[in-house]
């Protein structure tokens, strides 16, 4: 039996206090990591400078002690192994080259063809592999299909994930053939991050919420479907966490329909709601609202206590239902993991 309480946690089991780790907890909220980030020039160069890129994962490990430390990269390095030129607009974010019909997905490099432009991110997992402390789960993660085809398509973030939707329902033959692309290339790409030290897996689909219906379920469900099941098959016991961002209602099953030992669920439902509809279907991540990290105070307590009571029945993986945003204060962090400590 393994000592780490988030590898227990995704396993099922209910612990006293629930095992803690942020999204985006690598980020310019820290002092350390605008330093280092200064170092390595810009946000790409910091991705693939894998003595950088272990740091920067390593700074919130050291200030807080999560009980995860999460690969630091993005989920738009893989389009860019792809083929597609990726850059960022300050204080913009990303801007990439896009694809937009069948002769564009047929020119993208082929699954195998990813892991010369990757290997710094692997030598990155082997270097955390060898220094995160022993207690601490490593965790490599991908964006989900439909959420990077939508940078894929539009060339950048969007609101509505509009021209992703066009494309969608007016060449059905080229997004789908976007998405199997995608799909299989992640497999590849989370397969090495796991050969090379990572423990767990999360897929993040950022915009699975503005799927709807049959679409939710043939590009949200089904590539996380078949992602899981092909980590599974290569690395038995391999724990897959799965972020259907905003799905809702769609929620409801997701574990059981994908093969995903926990679902992380967004703060856009109650905690109260995700234990009844969700954890009984086995681990679930989240949701404190990340503004309570900018606000602080009582009410950071309060609404701490409030999601650790909620899900304590079952079992539970505290973290916040989207990324630490750079407004947040690193002294309210300290007050978060006081809080769940002391149960
Ligand atoms: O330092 C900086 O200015 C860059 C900010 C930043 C950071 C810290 C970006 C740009 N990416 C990251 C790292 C990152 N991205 C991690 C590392 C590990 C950690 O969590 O600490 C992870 C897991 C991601 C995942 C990611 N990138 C997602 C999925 C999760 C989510 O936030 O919904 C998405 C959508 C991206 C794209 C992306 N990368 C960066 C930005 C600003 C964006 C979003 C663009 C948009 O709003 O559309």
């Amino acid at each position: 039996m393994t000592d780490k309480t988030m590898l227990r946690a995704l396993k099922g089991e209910v612990l006293p206090t629930p095992p803690v780790w942020l999204m985006r907890q690598a980020g310019r909220y820290l002092p350390e990591y605008r330093a280092t980030r200064a170092q390595a020039g810009d946000f790409l160069s910091l991705c693939y400078t894998p003595d950088l890129a272990a740091e920067v994962t390593l700074q919130p490990i050291r200030r807080y002690g999560f009980d995860a430390a999460i690969l630091f990269a993005d989920i738009l390095l893989l389009p860019q192994a792809l083929g597609l030129d990726l850059w960022f607009e300050t204080g913009e974010g990303p801007r990439m080259s896009t694809v937009t019909s069948m002769a564009g997905v047929k020119a993208l490099k082929g699954k195998d063809d990813i892991h010369d432009k990757l290997a710094p991110v692997y030598e990155t997992c082997r270097i955390l592999a060898r220094e995160l402390p022993k207690e601490t789960t490593f965790i490599g993660f991908a964006g989900m299909p439909w959420t990077v085809a939508t940078y894929m398509i539009a060339g950048r973030g969007s609101k509505d994930q509009a021209a992703a939707h066009k494309l969608k329902d007016t060449d059905r033959a080229a997004f789908s053939a976007l998405i199997d692309a995608v799909t299989d290339a992640t497999i590849e790409y989370l397969s090495k991050q796991v050969e090379a030290g990572c423990e767990v897996v999360k897929l993040f689909d950022s915009w699975a919420g503005s799927l709807k219906g049959q679409d939710f379920e043939d590009f949200a469900v089904e590539p996380a479907k078949r992602i899981t099941a092909e980590l599974k098959a290569r690395f038995p016991g391999l724990p897959v966490i799965a972020f259907p961002r905003e799905a809702g209602e769609g929620y409801i099953g997701f574990a059981k329909k994908t093969g995903a030992d926990c679902v992380a669920i967004d703060n856009s439902v109650s905690p109260e709601w995700a234990a009844a509809n969700v954890q009984k279907d086995g681990c679930v991540q989240g949701n404190l609202d990340p503004s309570y990290m900018v606000t602080g105070g009582q009410a950071l307590v309060e609404a701490t206590q409030k999601v650790v009571a909620a899900f304590k029945n079952g079992p539970h993986i505290f973290n916040l239902g989207h990324g630490i945003t750079p407004e947040a204060d690193p002294e309210n962090v300290t007050l978060l993991m006081e809080t769940i400590r002391k149960g």
